[in-house]
């Protein structure tokens, strides 16, 4: 028998979690933790260590497919994959010849390792109009955010002698759902070392034995908060003096925008007391050391980047920047894959759908993404120009944007769908070609880690050969440029991921690391370069990369966009307040989002230890409202928008904040392939949310979190069609 244990990185959420791998004669054996793993250090969590339930999976796509029936209805047939690819590269080109390629768009999923090459197959291919939904929503404006302030985006320190002492935890639950880039150990390792917090979050969870304060905000109002946190920290001149004036600037215009926002004020808006405010801020100022987790909530309004820049600001004030036990600078030890900017050209780069909304889709940096309510809007009306086929890469569309039902009828009039995925996912079933893919453990990728401060490679490979005829989307992107007569820029995958390591070389120790020795060590680290700023200084260099070369409070990036520079608090668009008409049918506040243990997103729910940790969907509400809607504990409840309506099960608990009902996502059930769309239509929070205007004018996000909601039971009970738990 043949038997061989590989390190390589599980990569199924943000992080890089080193695991060992048994293959015995071809086939995964054993999954464990590597106890040596550079960030996970002995432990994975149960979607890492279940892979065998994905990669084994009966479910499983296995061959290419074509579709037989009308569009949405399910029937396919098996197809190889040149007859795949020769209707793909018929349909494409010809679009391309009719309309040009700007009418294909790319969809991308949340960043795993597909991410770098979607957007070059689309820059290759020709088309400007690449989208992935964290672009406006996720991530993306951290990192944008960061780059107008800082120059850089920082994230948060663990790896020094000195624990951050207190850790804001915003909008974000990494014990869950995986620190910055990072898997979740890194964040627990700190609070188990004495790290105390303060958490920004309208839900209480976990993380209340280590929280000395928590903000229970009104969801969609984490602007209001930070304003009125800073302006205690400044009117109260709590903030670090020194650090302001030497290397920050526009502090006399933010402490002017700032005095708008008195903790009152602020307070009011945020359903909060000032006082609360008040002894958080202090509490903040009093910390030698803070670092931040800052998560998804605070990017799903029409205010996102207004809002993740006054929660940075509030770092940069108090001088928590590039110390040990901080906000750290990045070593950016994994060079990005060429992404082929250069082979999209400056006419086509034109083109892209959403380009005024700079931060999102700006010309001036890598990962210029369309805006996606605009390429939507371009499918339906053929305006400003018509955008004719979607291929999919890695993305349940359909599930995770926002307003599912207009995103259904907008995919149906289209040309062309292809889509590229590991399951028959909803929104897989209205492509014309599937196009069956590798998990994990079957792809060679690098990943860096943290995400916003790489100082860490971790090597992730292919340690089995892909079950069925799937195949890596990097190759199937390859050989879809060579059908289409467009080039790919390089040989192969090794080629690819070899030019990566080009920086790492430049270290001491590395100059010669070759892939192969990746493989066999399965991560390469490099030592981090504190107060990188203050040696670019004593160099005669710009201390940071802004147009001031300081720490920006005051946004010149911003200004010459035409934005506001300095941050503001805005009412998303649906609100109690914005709204108060709607507020009298739907009165409740809704959030979505909540990452649990179980389920990456919309994933794993074909897997079934893991679904049995968390069968059915489940909305959590207060006791009070509860109460008040007439729902019980372990019911089935409607949850209702101006959208549509869902059901899932309601958790009634003190935790939530009274007048909140936080639904899960990333429903469906592929065990039912006899509802339509595998009843995403019933339980899917996205039925709920929209994507209407007005957006955020720098990033183009749109409202998922603070939307207006009505509960009631819903008098079926358990449907008698589905399984009971
Ligand atoms: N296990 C697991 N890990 C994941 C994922 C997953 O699905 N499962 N998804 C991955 C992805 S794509 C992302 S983007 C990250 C997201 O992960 P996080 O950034 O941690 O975000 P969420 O879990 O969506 O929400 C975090 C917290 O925000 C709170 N919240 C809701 N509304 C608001 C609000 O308006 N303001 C504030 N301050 N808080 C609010 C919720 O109660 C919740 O506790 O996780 C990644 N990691
Ligand atoms: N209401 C609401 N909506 C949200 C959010 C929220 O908090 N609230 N969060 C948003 C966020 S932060 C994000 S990032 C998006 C995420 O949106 P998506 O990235 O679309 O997330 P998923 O639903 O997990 O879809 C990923 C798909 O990729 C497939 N897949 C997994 N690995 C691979 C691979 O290696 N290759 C390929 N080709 N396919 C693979 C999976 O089977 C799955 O079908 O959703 C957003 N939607
Ligand atoms: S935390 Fe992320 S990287 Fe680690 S085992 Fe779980 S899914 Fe994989
Ligand atoms: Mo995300």
């Amino acid at each position: 028998m043949d038997k061989r244990i590989y390190k390589t990185a599980c990569h199924i959420c943000h992080g890089s979690c080193i695991a060992e791998v048994t293959v015995e004669d071809g086939r995964v054996t054993d999954i464990r933790p590597d106890p040596e793993g550079i960030v996970n250090k002995g432990r994975m969590c149960p979607k890492g260590l279940l892979s065998r339930e994905l990669i084994y999976n009966p479910d499983r796509l296995l061959h290419p497919m074509k579709r037989i029936g009308a569009r949405g209805e399910g029937r396919f047939r098996r197809i190889s994959w040149d007859e795949a690819y020769d209707i793909i590269a018929e349909n494409l080109l010809a679009i391309e010849k009719k309309y040009g390629m700007e009418a294909v768009a790319v969809a991308q999923g949340t960043g795993r390792h597909h991410l770098p090459y979607t957007a070059r197959f689309a820059n290759a291919i020709g088309t400007p109009n690449w989208f992935e939904p964290g672009s406006a929503q996720c991530f993306f404006p951290r990192i944008h955010a960061g780059a107008a302030t800082f120059g850089y985006m920082p994230s948060a320190d663990y790896y020094s002698d000195m624990n951050p002492q207190v850790m804001l935890v915003w909008g974000c639950n990494p014990s869950v759902s995986g620190a910055d880039g990072e898997s979740r150990y890194c964040f627990l390792d700190a609070l188990k070392k004495g790290t105390r917090l303060v958490v920004i979050d309208p839900c209480k969870n976990n993380l209340e034995p280590y929280a000395d304060h928590w903000l229970q905000l009104r969801p969609g109002t984490d602007d209001a908060l930070a304003l009125g946190l800073l302006h205690v920290l400044i009117f109260e001149e709590l903030y670090d003096r020194d650090f302001v004036e030497n290397w920050c600037s526009g502090f006399d215009k933010l402490r002017e925008r700032v005095s708008e926002y008195p903790p009152e004020r602020a307070a009011e808006i945020c359903g909060l007391t000032a006082e609360e405010i008040v002894s958080a801020a202090r509490y903040i100022a009093k910390a030698d050391t803070v670092a931040m987790e800052w998560g998804c909530a605070i990017e799903h309004t029409p205010n996102c980047f207004q809002t993740v820049r006054a929660i940075a600001l509030i770092l940069a004030v108090t001088g928590n920047i590039d110390k040990k036990g901080t906000m750290i600078e990045s070593m950016h030890v994994l060079d990005e894959p060429e992404l082929l900017e250069d082979r999209l050209g400056d006419v086509q780069r034109a083109k892209r759908l959403g380009e005024h909304h700079k931060m999102l889709a700006g010309a001036h940096k890598p990962f210029s993404s369309a805006h996606i309510p605009t390429v939507f809007e371009a499918m339906r009306t053929g305006k400003p120009y018509p955008v004719r086929a979607l291929m999919m890469c890695g993305n349940n569309g359909l599930i995770g944007f926002a307003d599912s039902k207009r995103t259904l009828e907008t995919w149906m009039g289209l040309d062309f769908i292809c889509c590229q995925d590991m399951f028959l996912t909803p929104s897989a079933l209205l492509a014309d070609v599937i196009l069956p893919v590798c998990s994990w453990l079957e792809v060679d990728s690098l990943t860096a880690s943290p995400g916003g401060s790489d100082h860490i490679i971790l090597c992730q490979q292919a340690v089995v050969p892909p079950v069925g005829e799937c195949k890596p989307d990097e190759v199937i992107f390859q050989e879809l440029c060579q059908r289409l007569g467009k080039d790919w820029g390089a040989k192969d995958l090794d080629e690819i991921l070899d030019k990566r390591l080009d920086r790492l070389r430049t270290f001491p120790g590395y100059e010669d690391y070759t892939l192969e020795k990746l493989r066999e060590t399965g991560w390469a680290a490099v030592p981090i370069e504190y107060e990188q700023y203050k040696a670019r200084a004593a160099r005669g260099e710009k201390p940071f990369n802004t147009p001031s070369g300081k720490i920006e409070l005051y946004s010149r990036m911003m200004e010459d966009f035409g934005f506001d520079p300095l941050p503001f608090y805005a009412e998303p668009p649906e609100s109690p307040v914005s709204r108060p008409d709607l507020a009298e049918e739907y009165p409740l506040v809704l959030t979505t989002g909540t990452r649990i243990n179980a389920f990456f997103l919309s994933e794993q729910r074909q897997m079934p230890s893991l679904r049995k940790m968390n069968p059915w969907p489940l909305a959590t509400l207060h006791p009070d409202t509860a109460a008040a809607c007439g729902v019980k504990d372990g019911e089935w409840i409607f949850i209702e928008t101006a959208r549509g309506r869902i059901t899932q099960k309601a958790r009634v608990t003190d935790r939530m904040k009274p007048g909140v009902v936080n639904c899960q996502i990333g429903w469906w059930f592929p065990e039912r392939p006899d509802l339509p769309y595998f009843g995403a239509f019933e339980v899917n929070a996205n039925v709920l949310t929209t994507m209407d205007p007005p957006f955020d004018p720098c990033m183009g996000t749109y409202q998922l979190r603070g939307l207006l909601c009505r509960v009631y039971p819903n008098p079926e009970g358990a449907d008698p069609e589905r399984p009971e738990d």
